[in-house]
This record gives C-alpha cells, sequence and structure tokens, in this order.
C-alpha cells in the first residue's frame, strides 16, 4: 500500500490517463475523502461539493446511518443472486413502494438498467395489454435527452458524441421537441402503435432545462387520452433533488412507470429501480428480465437507510428552500452581471449560463478558479455550468458557496 499512500494529484491524473480508457474529461483534482457537503483531495485541499457525483449524493457524502446500513449488511449477506430468495429484499420493497405510492419495484443497479427496464415493461404491455401488434410498438421520447449509455437508449440520443460510429441503432422510437404538447399530440394522435411517453421532468444534461409550468401535467392527460404510458425517467430529478420527492410532484402527477437510480443509495452503491402498478408491472414473467446484483441484500439495505435519511432530514423541504435562497441571490449579483446570463432550475439543481459560445472554454476555466476558490462544479454543453450540491447543506454552507461563486465569476468579468 505503500505506492498508495504516497499517490498525489499528479500521480493519480497520470495513472487513469495511461491505464484507463479514455472516456471522461474530468476537472483535474483528485479526491480521496468525503464527509457531508465537502470532499477532500489527496493533498488534503478541502473543497464544497456541487456536482454530488450528478446528484446521487443528495444525502451528502459517507452519511453514517448509510454507510452504517451498508457495512452492517456487508457482513452478514452480499449477494444471493434472485435464483434464491433474501431476507432483505421483500422488506425494501414494500418500503420503496410505500414510500413512492406504487404497487411493485423492479430493482436494478444503474440508472440506464433501470431505463432500458422501463422501455421493455412497456414494449410488453404495448404488445399484451393494449394490443399493438408484435415488433410495431414505438415510444416518444424528447429532443436533447439523457437517460444513459447503452446501446438502446443512445439510438434514440441526439448528442453526437455519445451516438457516433456506435450503429446500427435500435428502432422503435419517435423523437419529438421537449416542453412542446402540440409535438406530442401530433405524434399521438398520428400513429396507433405509440406504447410510451419517455421524458425526463428537468433535463438535466441538456443544461438543467426546466420545461413550462403545466408540460408534464398536460402531456400525463395526452398520454391517458390515447392510452399510452408516461414514463418519468427522475434517476437525476428525484430523490428530493429538485426541491420535492419527485419532480413530477410540483405537477401533483403520479408516472405510470417511475424511474429511479442515482440517490436512490444516497451514492453509496449503486442502485436503481422501476416502479408500477400491477396492471403494468405483472407483464414481467420469471425469465423475462433480471440482474445477478439487482435487489442485492446490500442495495436493498442501502436504499431503505437513504430513503429514511431523506425524510427524517426533510431533505425535500431543504432542497426547495435553499434553492429559491441560491437563485435569489445569483439573480442579484447576475443583473449586473456581463459574465453569466441567468440561473435557471428547481430545488437544488441549477445551472447558470455563461455569457460566451459553446465552443469556448470559459465555463471551464471559470471551473478551475471555483476549484482554486474551494468548490466543485463541472460545465455542461461549453457555457453552461451546472450547481448541484449534496441536500444536506446548511443556510450558512449555502450563503459561503455563494458568495465563492459570484467572486469567481467577478473575476471573470470584461
Ligand atoms: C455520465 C448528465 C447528469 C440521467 C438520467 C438516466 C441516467 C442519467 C436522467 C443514467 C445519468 C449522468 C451520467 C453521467 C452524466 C450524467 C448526467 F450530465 F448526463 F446529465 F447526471 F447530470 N437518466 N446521468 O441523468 O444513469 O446509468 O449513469 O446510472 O457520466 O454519463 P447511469
Amino acid at each position: 500500500m505503500a505506492v498508495l499512500e504516497q499517490t498525489s494529484s499528479q500521480k493519480a491524473i497520470d495513472l487513469e490517463n495511461k491505464y484507463g480508457a479514455h472516456n471522461y474529461h474530468p476537472l483535474p483534482v483528485v479526491l480521496s475523502r468525503g464527509e457531508g457537503v465537502y470532499v477532500w483531495d489527496v493533498e488534503g485541499k478541502k473543497y464544497y461539493d456541487f456536482l454530488s457525483a450528478y446528484s446521487a449524493v443528495n444525502q451528502g457524502h459517507c452519511h453514517p446511518k448509510i454507510v452504517n446500513a451498508m457495512t452492517s449488511q456487508a457482513q452478514k449477506l452480499t449477494l444471493t443472486s434472485r435464483a434464491f430468495y433474501n431476507d432483505m429484499l421483500g422488506k425494501y420493497e414494500k418500503y420503496a413502494t410505500e414510500y413512492f405510492g406504487f404497487d411493485k419495484l423492479l430493482p436494478m443497479n444503474t440508472g440506464a438498467e433501470a431505463v432500458e427496464t422501463a422501455l421493455k415493461i412497456c414494449r410488453r404491455w404495448a404488445y399484451q395489454v393494449k394490443g399493438i401488434s408484435e415488433n410495431d410498438a414505438q415510444i416518444i421520447v424528447c429532443e436533447n435527452n439523457f437517460h444513459g449509455r447503452t446501446t438502446t437508449i443512445i439510438s434514440f440520443s441526439n448528442d453526437p458524441v455519445a451516438r457516433k460510429n456506435f450503429g446500427p441503432y435500435t428502432q422503435g422510437f419517435v423523437k419529438i421537441e421537449y416542453d412542446n404538447l402540440t409535438a406530442l399530440e401530433v405524434a399521438l394522435e398520428s400513429n396507433k402503435n405509440i406504447a410510451g411517453f419517455l421524458v425526463e421532468p428537468i433535463q438535466g444534461e441538456a443544461g438543467v432545462y426546466v420545461p413550462s409550468e403545466g408540460y408534464l401535467r398536460a402531456a400525463k392527460t395526452l398520454c391517458e387520452k390515447y392510452n399510452v404510458l408516461f414514463i418519468a425517467d427522475e434517476v437525476q430529478t428525484g430523490i428530493a433533488r429538485t426541491g420535492k420527492l419527485l419532480a413530477v410532484d410540483y405537477e401533483n402527477i403520479t408516472p405510470d412507470i417511475l424511474i429511479l437510480g442515482k440517490a436512490l443509495s444516497g451514492g453509496a452503491y449503486p442502485v436503481s429501480a422501476v416502479l408500477a402498478n400491477d396492471a403494468i408491472m405483472n407483464v414481467i414473467t420469471p425469465g423475462s428480465h433480471g440482474s445477478t446484483f439487482g435487489g442485492n441484500p446490500i442495495a436493498a439495505a442501502v436504499a431503505m437507510a437513504a430513503l429514511e435519511v431523506v425524510q427524517e432530514e426533510k431533505l425535500a423541504e431543504k432542497a426547495y428552500v435553499l434553492g429559491e435562497l441560491f437563485r435569489k441571490k445569483l439573480n442579484e449579483y447576475i443583473e449586473t452581471s456581463s459574465i453569466a446570463n441567468l440561473v435557471r432550475g428547481k430545488g437544488l439543481l441549477n445551472a447558470i449560463v455563461i455569457n460566451d459560445t459553446e465552443e469556448s472554454d470559459t465555463a471551464w476555466n471559470i471551473c478551475l478558479r471555483l476549484r482554486d476558490n474551494g468548490l466543485l462544479a463541472k460545465p455542461t454543453h461549453g457555457n453552461i455550468i451546472r450547481f448541484a450540491p449534496p441536500l444536506v447543506m446548511t443556510e450558512a454552507q449555502l450563503l459561503d458557496c455563494v458568495s465563492i461563486i459570484i467572486k469567481t465569476l467577478k473575476e471573470f468579468e470584461k
């Protein structure tokens, strides 16, 4: 272990560069410890984490209750596969279905797997319940979506970087403009083979794009009218991030299929899930779907603890209040700023748009300077910076972060 103990930031970066596939371009900072809203690099410098592992660490780094659930379960039973029952999965499924208000849960590991699962359920439902003829089912998706990295999911992405040279692509998807009800109605009306509508309540990767108020509710109503499943991908927006338990709660709707991941484990372990009522979930029969690790006892214990933390620490309410404060403070600054154009978001899922082109490296340079000033965030789409801190933040800590952000942006004023 002597080698690891001596690891400096540069050495760790060099190792990843030499021995790891180059599928990421990380901000140059090497983290070795996390606690609550803070992370520390290998040299001991402390930072506010303003990304939360893309909204997975909503409950804060190394939350003692979650870590304890994980380590005690790890010492008892880690994995049985679903060839046998384990004494944790049923408890977790009961807890989570009551928590979110659905009949059943199907456990998976990553967000992309849960999205894949939802697509499979939707297609089966189309053939076995709705009565679409086999292989004709179509699922509506939105432009600029992000749902993961599998071959099927990238088939309906319109991000060339995510798609190019990974074909041939999976058929069966119709793409419409996001936040456009007319486009949805036209797609539904003109095609009898539509089985579902897959949507992110807020588009994260697109740059925290919040749709018009009422869009999701009206989209749900349209789906009901045409007997089409409304599938909400809340992998990023769910579990208190946007100031409600689910982002769809703002519009008082219940999706037909709900997809969760990331913060379902508080970032401690890969845990994802698909929830639906019996009329839909019962299309899944033994042998038709599964996963070696999905529903393992550690995942079950961790997810229950992570969901308890959300309730016990009132994280949705906190995210709501802190989010309002964050946007208010940043808006006050932006009024007179030449470098930041706007801030948008809900709860603690926010982004600022930098006054420069998508091709410019201004947002990247701002993130490097934020890092130097003790706060970690990452640009998306060149000129947008996403801000998603852990939800366990105090008001004083948030205000401290606001001053770091404003101070840093001021260094870039023209
Ligand atoms: C990466 C963004 C966040 C997601 C939604 C499914 C998944 C994701 C709505 C898949 C994953 C990630 C993965 C990450 C970047 C990231 C992301 F920048 F793309 F938009 F969160 F902000 N549905 N989102 O956002 O979940 O399989 O990764 O567990 O590096 O690809 P996964």
